[in-house]
């Protein structure tokens, strides 16, 4: 079985299996790479998805990643829903033949083991050289701005760690960013909750294509909300600083800051029913619609950097 159903959250082993099998069946399309472990030792696991030979392929590439945040969980089905659309049930074959794909669906296993065992509500990985307090905030251990809007206590859900890449998970990102650089044109980081398309800089400062990139942003919001359930809140578009708060050390800022011309940080609907921190929570008759949906702004983003 190749196929995993759209109405569950999977397991940080679930979707390794998947993983493992889905590159079996699949060996003309999808190459698994195991990118390195863990600060606990667990393998991070990306797939790469080419109807040619990837690494030979001049075609642009789309990286996407989910769960840099442990309890981000309705970004994991949004995530495998693309895989699902591009390797299994192929209904638009022009994404696979022109571009090139590169999906790691779980960034921080630790974490997210974490809020399956331990704690839901876990933000951080699990980094425990710190005495008082467990756990680096990935999305601000980025080699961009660091430290200038984050913390340096590691009690925080914002602490940045040691110092740039300091964290295996976000340093194996890096090595992604490093390596394929010149041909990533599009850089989605999903993260959930509150409907939002958010793009760099952190600190309020924009980036030289940013009238672009936010032309490009309400495209997909455009996509997304044209099918979104109807409890949902329009897509919101802009500057993270702007729209939400300062951060520096982002992976979506990082991207810009290597050369990366789109990179929009995600942030999905939250529970239905949810207030603050309960926006986390899953509502089941929700998973696949966030799948389907968040892949309407995925597939919108990918044609434009295609065609531009
Ligand atoms: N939100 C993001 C966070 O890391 C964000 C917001 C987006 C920060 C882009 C920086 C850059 O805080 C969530 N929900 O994680
Ligand atoms: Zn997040």
């Amino acid at each position: 079985l190749d196929s995993l159903p759209f109405d569950q959250i999977y397991t940080y082993h679930q979707v390794d299996t998947f993983l493992e099998k889905l590159a079996a069946a699949h060996p003309d399309t999808v190459t698994l790479v195991n990118a390195g472990k863990s600060f606990e030792g667990r393998d991070i696991k990306y797939i790469k998805i080419s109807s040619t030979n990837f690494e030979e392929s001049r075609k642009p590439i789309v990286f996407m990643e989910s769960l840099l945040h442990a309890r981000e969980w309705i970004t994991l089905p949004a995530t495998l829903y693309a895989i699902h659309k591009l390797v299994i049930d192929v209904t638009e074959q022009d994404l696979v033949r022109d571009i090139d794909w590169i999906i790691l669906p779980i960034a921080n296993p630790d974490g997210y083991v974490h809020t399956h065992e331990e704690a839901r509500f876990w933000r951080k990985n699990r980094n425990t050289n710190y005495p008082l307090c467990t756990g680096v905030d990935l999305n601000r251990n980025f080699d961009i701005f660091w430290g200038q809007a984050s913390s340096n206590i590691p009690c925080s859900d914002v602490f940045h760690g040691a110092g740039p890449f300091s964290e295996p998970e976000s340093s194996i990102i890096n090595s992604i960013f490093q390596q394929y650089r010149h041909r990533i044109e599009l850089f989605l980081d999903i993260h959930s909750f509150g409907s939002m398309i958010l793009y760099g800089y952190g600190d309020g400062s924009l980036p030289p294509n940013a009238l672009m990139i936010h032309l490009l942003g309400v495209q997909m919001a455009h996509a997304i909300d044209a099918v979104k359930m109807s409890w949902n809140a329009n897509y919101v578009v802009g500057n993270v600083a702007l729209v939400l708060y300062q951060a520096s050390g982002s992976a979506g800022d990082y991207a810009l800051g290597v050369g990366v011309p789109y990179s929009y940080t995600y942030e999905l609907p939250g529970y239905r029913f949810g207030i603050g921190g309960l926006g986390f929570l899953v509502d089941p008759d929700f998973i696949e619609q966030a799948g389907f949906e968040t892949w309407e702004g995925i597939k919108t983003g990918a044609r434009f950097v295609r065609d531009n």
